[in-house]
């Protein structure tokens, strides 16, 4: 197999098919980059044609959805009959839109949403998800197990990206409310890691009402019993102790708005599914995203 691109994710992918016996070619635009891969046993490409050319499997990990192109856009002719592997971060439509793009041009894709970080690359907990050719998927199998888990979510090269950015978007807005909890607490002489000893096993109990608001968003039943309505999860408290404290509302502001604009529009005594007394608040509709169809 090939990987173009030798950043820090490349890098660790291409290590670990190489500990995994694999042959593997190895390319970056930057020079210099392929010392450790090479002597362990990578061959480095000089030129992207030639690391195309060196394997049916090409496992692109680029900065961006741009860098992708610039760099096979002129050599697309030698993708014909290859597997296109994209494990670069695109939005789905950008993932669609290459899928398309190598299709036109002989060859078959995979579109892959890496929930690791290089670190993790081989070891538990490591998983990549993956959309397009179920053929491909299965034929790359033995390099993709390589990394992590492997999971297909269908033929749509959208699907894998569009779970990665979703679950990311939880990722993000987690971390966001950590970080200003960390500043609440900063004002009376908490330390952050006093803070986040408190913080993890409080989120993690948090979690497990993931699946009660998941059931009341599918049945969309909003006005069910032992629902918390929005009217509750008002934020005021929060915001004028952030603002009191002299920090950023930022983060407490933008989900206090989201509740506000629901309010407005009269669901004040709907819910989301949290137990009453719960203290979460309660997001917006969104529809239920389609299940994986296979690992
Ligand atoms: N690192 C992570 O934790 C995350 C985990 C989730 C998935 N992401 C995505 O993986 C893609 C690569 O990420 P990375 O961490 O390897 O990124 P960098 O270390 O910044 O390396 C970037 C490589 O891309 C090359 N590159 C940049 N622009 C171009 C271009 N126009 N043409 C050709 N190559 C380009 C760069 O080459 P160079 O600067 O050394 O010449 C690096 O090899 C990414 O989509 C993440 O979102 C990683």
């Amino acid at each position: 197999m090939t990987v173009l691109g030798l950043g820090a994710m490349g890098s660790a992918l291409a290590a670990a098919t190489v500990t995994a016996g694999h042959p593997t070619t190895v390319w970056n635009r930057t020079p210099g980059r392929a010392g450790a891969l090479v002597a362990t046993g990578a061959r480095e490409a000089a030129t992207v044609r030639d690391a195309v050319t060196a394997s049916p499997l090409v496992v692109a990990v680029l900065l961006d959805h741009a860098s992708v192109h610039q760099t096979l856009g002129p050599v697309v002719d030698a993708l014909a009959g290859r597997t296109l592997v994209n494990l670069v971060t695109t939005t789905p439509e950008e993932s669609r839109e290459l899928a398309a793009w190598a299709g036109a041009h002989g060859a078959t894709s995979l579109d892959g949403g890496i929930m690791a970080v290089p670190g993790m690359i081989g070891g538990p907990g490591a998983e990549v998800l993956y959309s397009g050719s179920r053929a491909a998927f299965d034929d790359a199998r033995p390099v993709l197990d390589t990394w992590g888990a492997s999971t297909w979510f269908g033929e749509d090269p959208g699907l894998a990206p569009l779970y990665d950015l979703a679950l990311l978007a939880g990722m993000y807005a987690m971390f966001a409310g950590f970080f200003h909890g960390v500043a609440m607490v900063g004002t009376a002489g908490v330390s952050a890691s006093d803070f986040a000893r408190r913080a993890a096993p409080w989120l993690v109990a948090m979690a497990s009402e993931l699946a009660g608001y998941a059931d009341v968003i599918d049945r969309r039943d909003y006005a069910g019993p032992g629902q918390q309505s929005l009217d509750f999860s008002d934020l005021t408290h929060l915001l004028r102790a952030s603002e009191d404290a002299g920090l950023a509302p930022d983060v407490v502001a933008a989900v206090q708005a989201l509740i506000g604009r629901q309010v407005d529009a009269g669901h004040g005594v709907g819910g989301g599914g949290a137990p009453r007394g719960s203290h979460s608040p309660t997001p917006p509709p969104p529809p239920p995203p389609p299940p994986p169809e296979s690992t």
